[in-house]
């Protein structure tokens, strides 16, 4: 299903005196207002093919209506958010969740939606129906040669469907590690993974990156091979200048200072990205902002201030993905409200008063560096970003319009209460 662009203006046209009252207010104090709202315009979020069914547990999963049934329903999907939003405009897939049979049909359906794609991500976390060797107890760092080939191979496939795509980055995420100590000997499981890596990077094309995601546990839960950012960012500097490190908020140990690692790995031309969510104990892929929005500030705060000191675009120059699905929410309405609290985020780390900052940090003025943060922290930023959505054709309030034009009940009589899409 599409929306067409009247009748979220339409919906705009209602609200539109109430959002400008509330816009000329805040934007009144905005120094740098027509730069915040040109990068504001540019900022993209890509949608992950996988979170836009419902997520499930291990537990159960309740499957809401209508969801995709195939790889074009998920772009259709994708095309609806960016359409409310004009923030979504690239679909991420994980292979073989979703493998492009008709790469050229693939591409126009979703180039009629302003849509391209983003990385593309390989899976060895599951056997597949058919496949010779299993991945139980890991796949590029695996005792076997012979399934660390399989694995090589596999992501080398994903590549593949990505050139097709025009996608420009592989992210790969292992859940190689043990479950019991003496089950594996550390070094020869990172130094088989480096070799595998190699294998993998060595096809990469020339303008393709490869992204080395980490996570401390889960599946496994004694050791994980890439387990944290020092091990990637290991793997990434001896594999060379096309892989970084990819940072997934959800796969930090508790009370992890994520933004501090983000600052590090920007200063080293080594930060590849973002898989955005929120959590309260572990990897729990709740919707970003739900838990922890000042975190996210934090992190923003510190992306704007690294990517400046760089002279990097902030909308192009790392990749900006959403990486969450839950088991209660339509996700079409937890994507939107993930893009819009990351766009929140950006905006409020705009807005910091960076030659106060510096002059502050320089004096040791810690009272007047945590009041600069805080200002911008605890300004209502949401009416710049419905300022940025309608001046591109969306909606001054994605949720609501999307509640308002009845869209999940349209895709429910369109494709039926049982479906169920591939993905978590
Ligand atoms: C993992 C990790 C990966 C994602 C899978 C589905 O926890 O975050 O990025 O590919 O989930
Ligand atoms: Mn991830
Ligand atoms: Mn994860």
């Amino acid at each position: 299903m599409q929306i067409e662009k009247y009748k979220i203006d339409e919906i705009n046209q209602q609200d539109l005196a109430k959002h400008k009252r509330r816009f000329e207010f805040v934007a009144a104090d905005v120094a740098n207002l027509d730069s915040v709202m040109q990068k504001l315009g540019n900022f993209n979020i890509a949608i992950p093919s996988w979170a836009l069914g419902t997520g499930g547990t291990r537990f159960g999963r309740f499957s809401g209506g209508g969801e995709p049934r195939n790889l074009e329903e998920k772009i259709e999907d994708v095309g609806v958010i960016h359409a409310l939003n004009r923030s979504s405009n690239s679909i991420s897939l994980h292979i073989p969740w979703d493998i492009p049979e008709n790469a050229a049909s693939i591409k126009a359906l979703a180039a009629q939606l302003g849509l391209h794609f983003d990385a593309v991500n390989s899976n060895t976390f599951q056997d597949q129906p058919n496949q010779k060797l299993s991945y139980k107890y890991g796949s590029l760092h695996h005792v076997d040669k012979a399934v660390r080939k399989q694995a090589i191979e596999h992501n080398i496939e994903v590549i593949k469907y990505g050139v097709q795509l025009d996608s420009k980055a592989l992210s790969v995420w292992l859940s190689d590690g043990s479950n019991f100590p003496g089950q594996l000997n550390f070094r020869r499981a990172f130094q088989n993974t480096q070799e595998s890596l190699q294998g993998i990077y060595d096809a990469l094309p020339d303008d393709w990156k490869m992204w080395i995601e980490y996570k401390p546990y889960e599946p496994n839960f004694y050791s994980t091979t890439i387990g944290d950012w020092g091990q990637s960012y290991l793997l990434a500097s001896k594999l060379g200048a096309k892989a970084s490190t990819l940072v997934d908020l959800g796969h930090h140990l508790q009370g992890a200072n994520i933004e501090q690692i983000v600052s590090i790995l920007l200063m080293e031309g080594k930060l590849a990205g973002f898989h955005f969510n929120d959590s309260k104990y572990g990897d729990d892929d709740l919707t970003v902002g739900s838990i922890n929005p000042y975190q996210l500030f934090l992190i923003f705060n510190e992306l704007v201030e690294g990517m400046d000191a760089r002279g990097m675009n902030h909308a192009t120059a790392i990749g900006w993905m959403i990486d969450a699905s839950h088991n209660v929410k339509d996700p079409v309405e937890d994507l939107l409200q993930s893009v819009q609290a990351i766009k929140i985020a950006y905006a409020q780390a705009l807005l910091v008063d960076k030659n106060a900052l510096v002059t502050a940090q320089n004096n040791n003025d810690v009272t007047t560096a945590q009041e600069i943060l805080q200002a911008a922290y605890r300004t209502d930023v949401r009416p710049l970003i419905s300022e940025a959505s309608l001046l591109a054709g969306g909606a001054l309030d994605p949720v609501g319009t999307y509640r308002s034009l009845n869209v999940r009940a349209n895709l429910i009589k369109e494709r039926g209460t049982k479906t169920v899409a591939t993905g978590l």
